[in-house]
């Protein structure tokens, strides 16, 4: 019973120390966007013991927002087409994401030519081995900007 006991400490101890001493890990991913309409990757994956994302992406493009924006959306699979139908009816001002839409577990705002933006969120919301899916909500733009987002 005093080993049972003993053992038990040294698991805590070691559970505290492990979040002390950088336990926590900032995943960086990067991703274009064209005026052609397309992303640079199909795929992005992140590896189960990141505990942060952050996505750079970058429009390499001319146009502007107004005509050819981008963003990047993480969703759920299964919530793909809800969500892009809403960020539709959303508005550009609103960077075509439903405001308080909890199926969005991460977005960035609607960039044109030549910007760049970024996103950072934690993986805590995320399940390894749930289907993810990140698209383009600007009007028009998922069913082909659109790739699987892997987690895990
Ligand atoms: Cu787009």
């Amino acid at each position: 019973m005093k080993i049972l006991i003993r053992s038990l400490a040294l698991c805590s101890l070691l559970a505290v120390t492990g979040t002390a001493f950088g336990a926590d890990k900032l995943c960086k991913v990067e991703i274009a966007g064209n005026d052609a309409m397309q992303f640079d990757k199909k795929e992005i994956a992140v590896a189960g013991d990141c505990t942060e994302v952050e996505v750079t992406l970058k429009h390499t493009g001319k146009l502007p927002a107004q005509a050819m924006g981008h963003n990047w959306v993480l969703t759920k699979t299964s919530d793909v087409s809800a969500v892009a139908t809403d960020g539709i009816a959303a508005g550009f001002a609103n960077d075509h994401v439903k405001k308080g839409d909890a199926r969005v577990l991460a977005h960035t705002k609607v960039i044109g030519g030549g910007q760049t933006t970024t996103v950072k969120f934690s993986t805590a919301a995320l399940k390894k081995g749930e289907a993810y899916t990140y698209i383009c909500s600007f009007p028009g733009h998922s069913a082909i900007m659109k790739g699987a987002f892997k987690f895990g």
